[in-house]
């Protein structure tokens, strides 16, 4: 590509920042960082930054974790500086055709479960929010990129146009960043902005706001659907069809129960598998062998009747959603951590019924006491501490409950990631019933 940029400055120094670094030092450019939080020496770097030195740049490239509303950002652009975001960079440097998956829950899954499929016939690896910048691919000749893609990444995103782009469902998230659920859905749906007529847009057909936004949309669209009958891959009594050309029966989900709660990364990746003519032996083979990640409505334990289940990746209401519909029994509810703004009135509404016991813990914990008295929800107790939260609930669990950590916030308050929060909720678990026995 002709790059004509001369004074880039990184901002961000995480996996993103160090990614495009690279690309920045084969590129022999003059650049700088600036991360707000590491320490790191050297006159390349700043901790802190002013209008002065932003004016040094002709190019900001911003760190996922980076908003666009930050004040230097904003200032960049409103002084003609270009700013993008690092999937944007780094989709400037890459050659291979592109595979997107957005949406607001599923996507890593979906990625992860592409990415198998997609390599049992081609070269391929998965990229972006999965935790692999897509920057970090720049030197690689592969058949297909893989990428995961959150709205943070789209937020600063303006030529990236996917081979394939897959959105599997929009809900609220993310409010704290983006402002307003309107913005998120804008950075979702743009995914999608560079589509022409050629372009392969896949959408799930049971989200109505996805299918009001893209209606508009000028693709070759095809769908996913639980319900019934669509133009792509869909499910229907126990049995998974594709309908691309001519309508067939793909799988028999007997045997298959561990994909129910997932049903529509299943869909998708089957969909855009077929697209790229994978085998249906070889798509069917990589489905058995297939792992489910960890921490996503993941049994961990079962002690004298009561199910313990780890589902800490949900991180927004959307996924605790459909993490108590697919929950069989009442259940006891571990809710809290880091609220992003969204409306947990929705919880008690749907599951008021279901659940016997909420306990709410963290930051979010007197938002979720105040939510449950709004709904007129009675049974809530909270606790400042995650672990306390946890003991409280494996004490009051009762034979035929499932105790459910699906906590519908980010675990920052207290842990450094999700998977962080799920290993200490087993090992609190493991705890508690040792000392029992
Ligand atoms: N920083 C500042 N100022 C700020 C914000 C951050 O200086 O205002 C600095 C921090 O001190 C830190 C660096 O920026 O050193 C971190 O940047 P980053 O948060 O963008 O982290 P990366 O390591 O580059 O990881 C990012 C994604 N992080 C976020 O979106 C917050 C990772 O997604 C992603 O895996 C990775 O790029 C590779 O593409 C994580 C995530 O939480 C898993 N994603 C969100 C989610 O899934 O909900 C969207």
């Amino acid at each position: 590509m002709n790059f004509d940029y001369k004074n880039i400055l990184i901002m961000g120094y995480g996996k993103s920042g160090e990614a495009v670094e690279e690309i920045v030092k084969k590129l022999q450019v003059d650049y700088k960082i600036y991360d707000a939080s590491k320490k790191i020496t050297g006159g390349n770097y700043y901790s802190t930054l002013s209008k002065k030195i932003i004016r040094d740049f002709d190019l900001l490239v911003l760190s996922p974790g980076i908003s666009i509303y930050n004040k230097y950002v904003v200032y960049a652009e409103k002084i003609g500086i270009k700013v993008v975001g690092e999937l944007e960079f780094g989709y400037w440097f890459t050659s291979s055709p592109v595979l997107a998956i957005t949406g607001t829950n599923g996507k890593t899954t979906t990625t992860r479960l592409l990415n198998e499929i997609v390599g049992t016939t081609f070269s391929c690896d998965a990229f972006g929010n999965i935790g692999n910048p897509l920057s970090s691919g720049y030197n690689r000749e592969l058949d297909y990129m893989v990428c995961e893609v959150s709205s943070f990444q789209l937020e600063s995103t303006y030529s990236f146009k996917p081979y394939i782009s897959v959105i599997l469902n929009i809900a609220e998230d993310h409010i704290d960043r983006h402002k307003t659920f309107e913005n998120y859905i804008c950075c979702k749906m743009g995914l999608l902005k560079n589509c022409t007529e050629k372009s392969l847009v896949v959408l799930n057909a049971d989200d109505k706001l996805l299918m009001d936004r893209g209606i508009s949309i000028n693709a070759k669209k095809y769908y996913i659907s639980k319900f019934g009958k669509v133009k792509g891959v869909y499910y229907l009594d126990g049995k998974i069809y594709s309908n691309i050309s001519g309508n067939h029966l793909f799988l028999d989900m007997t045997g298959y129960d561990r994909y129910l709660p997932i049903l529509d990364d299943l869909l998708a990746s089957i969909l855009v598998s077929l697209l790229l003519k994978i085998d249906k032996e070889k798509i069917v083979e990589a489905i058995d062998k297939f792992e489910l990640s960890p921490h996503r409505l993941e049994k961990v334990c079962e002690d004298c009747g009561v199910e313990y289940i780890d589902d800490s990746k949900s991180t927004n209401i959307h996924s605790t959603l459909n993490a108590l519909e697919s929950t069989k029994g009442n259940v006891v509810l571990l809710l809290g951590g880091v609220d992003k703004k969204l409306n947990f009135e929705k919880i008690f509404s749907a599951y008021g019924n279901k659940i016997s016991q909420v306990i709410a813990f963290g930051d979010a914990r007197k938002k979720i006491l105040r939510s449950a008295k709004k709904s007129n929800f009675e049974n809530v107790v909270s606790y400042r501490f995650f672990y306390d939260a946890v003991k409280y609930a494996c004490g009051i669990a009762k034979e035929g409950e499932t105790v459910l950590l699906s906590p519908a916030c980010a675990s920052f308050d207290e842990f450094s990631s999700y998977a962080e929060r799920g290993d200490c909720f087993l090992k609190i678990i493991k705890e508690y019933v040792n000392a029992k026995n």
